[in-house]
């Protein structure tokens, strides 16, 4: 059975103890698909007030995440950088490459991670250079900590290890709306404050209905991100007003 280790360096263990233990993940982490293990960063912090944190060089505000206890604990999960590393050692920063879901496949094919969150103005450079194999960030916003896009990257994961889902087919890219948007879904009623479900959903026609949604998801694709279909579209195209909901009609 495939299986994936994560360990985690945070400031904030405790954030992770619902989310683990919930859903998905909460599955995945009891059948043993993926196991998961929280460390608190201040564990290898060197003086008795566990300082992990200092004043930046240069100046500025705030503080940058101190180089030594964050480099040991990185180390003592992975061991030292280079070709026998046991784990792939991933920061979670807006410096990094951005995440999607070919980026989670890769990940979801090692056999140990090690999730590195910062906190404050972020870390010292030299953790970077000397413990760090990849940055990746999760959109181009900013976040108070890397323990939500840790989060996002453990649930990315935790749903492609084989056998994380009851259904496989709704996991991954395999399917054939791959790299698309998925159209609209709907459940009963049929009717709903007027709102009629489309009759091909409800004719019973399997093939009629995958051609459906294959043609509302590239609609779909095409009208919303164009760029995930290797066009690059237009500032109007993107910002045009619609009809309908507000968002966009078929
Ligand atoms: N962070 N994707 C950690 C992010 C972020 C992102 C903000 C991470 C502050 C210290 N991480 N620092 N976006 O906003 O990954």
């Amino acid at each position: 059975m495939a299986s994936l280790r994560v360990d985690v360096v945070t400031l904030f263990p405790e954030l992770f103890e619902p989310f683990l233990r919930t859903s998905v993940v909460g599955r995945a982490v009891e059948v043993g698909r993926i196991e998961v293990a929280v460390h608190d960063l201040r564990g290898w912090a060197h003086d008795r007030h566990r300082t992990v944190d200092d004043t930046p060089y240069g100046g500025g505000p705030g503080m940058v995440m101190k180089p030594e206890p964050l480099v040991e604990a990185i180390e003592a999960l992975a061991g030292p950088r280079g070709p026998g590393r046991s784990a792939h050692v991933v920061l979670l920063s807006p410096q990094g490459r951005r995440l999607d879901q070919a980026g989670l496949e890769r990940l979801a094919a090692r056999e140990r991670l090690v999730l590195v969150c910062g906190r404050y103005e972020g870390v010292d450079q030299r953790v970077i250079e000397l413990a760090v194999d990849e940055e990746l960030s999760i959109g181009d916003y900013v976040l108070s900590g890397g323990e939500v896009p840790a989060m996002a990257v453990i649930e990315g994961v935790a749903r492609l290890v084989p056998g994380v889902l009851g259904n496989p087919e709704s996991a991954g890219t395999e399917s054939f709306q791959a790299g698309l948007l998925e159209g609209p879904q709907y459940t009963r009623p049929p009717v709903f404050a007027g709102l009629v479900v489309p009759e091909v959903l409800r004719s019973g026609d399997h093939a009629a209905v995958a051609e459906w949604r294959a043609r509302r998801a590239r609609e779909l694709t095409r009208r919303r991100r164009p760029d995930l279909l290797g066009e690059a579209g237009t500032e109007s195209e993107r910002t045009a007003p619609t009809s309908g909901s507000g968002e966009d009609e078929s």
